[in-house]
């Protein structure tokens, strides 16, 4: 059994809208929960599981995970018959797991330091910095539509979405705006716009 405890409008549509693009909605128990909005409102709902609070968070018989990124990777595994990673064994996965992974571990953080104007040399030399994390995205989808080659991968769903969903975040120009407008026109991205009322 697999439950997804989900909030809409945040990350975890992400997820939905992953599973839905996988061919495995009906494979999930989704379970709606209120989490602390970033304007203040709302609050965390008692009947989620997730040790912070937060979403996305995923249950499968019984065991839970929390994670963006691990969560897709785990659900692309999980149901490899869409072609939406890449399963051990491809010669792309290196590539798929290190996007997978940079999301977390660099872009992420750089997002946050530069928006909310943190401007740190120790984290510059740690992260480096969102135009640099920029530059690597840039520089990967001049040479192929999606960021691991010429097909869409959970890759292109976890980081065009984060573009998507802020569009202040994406460069006037170059390769980055065209491919959040490749990744808005999916008929799976459509669809989820219209479950979170978008
Ligand atoms: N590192 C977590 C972050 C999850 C997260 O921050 N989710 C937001 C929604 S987009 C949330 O649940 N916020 C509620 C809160 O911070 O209490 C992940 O990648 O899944």
């Amino acid at each position: 059994m697999i439950e997804l405890y989900h909030a809409p409008r945040s990350r975890s549509s992400s997820i939905v809208q992953l599973l839905d693009d996988l061919g495995a909605l009906d494979r999930v128990t989704i379970r709606e929960v209120t989490i602390t909005r970033s304007d203040g409102s709302d609050g965390p709902d008692p009947a989620n599981p997730h040790p912070d609070g937060k979403v996305p968070y995923l249950v499968h018989d019984g065991v839970g995970m929390t994670e963006v990124n691990a969560i897709m990777l785990y659900l692309t595994d999980l149901f490899p018959e869409a072609g939406l990673g890449a399963p051990m064994g491809d010669p792309l996965r290196p590539r798929f797991l290190s996007w997978m992974a940079w999301y977390g571990n660099v872009l992420e953080p750089v997002v946050h330091f530069h928006f909310m104007e943190i401007d740190s040399p120790g984290l510059k030399r740690t992260f480096r910095d969102f135009a640099t994390a920029v530059e690597r995205l840039e520089s990967q989808l001049t040479k192929t539509p999606w960021l691991i080659g010429d097909r869409f991968t959970a890759a292109d769903q976890l980081i065009a979405h984060m573009f998507h969903f802020f569009p202040q975040f994406q460069p006037k120009d170059g390769p980055i705006p065209d491919w959040v407008a490749r990744y808005a026109a999916r008929p799976a991205t459509q669809r989820q716009a219209a479950r979170d009322g978008l």
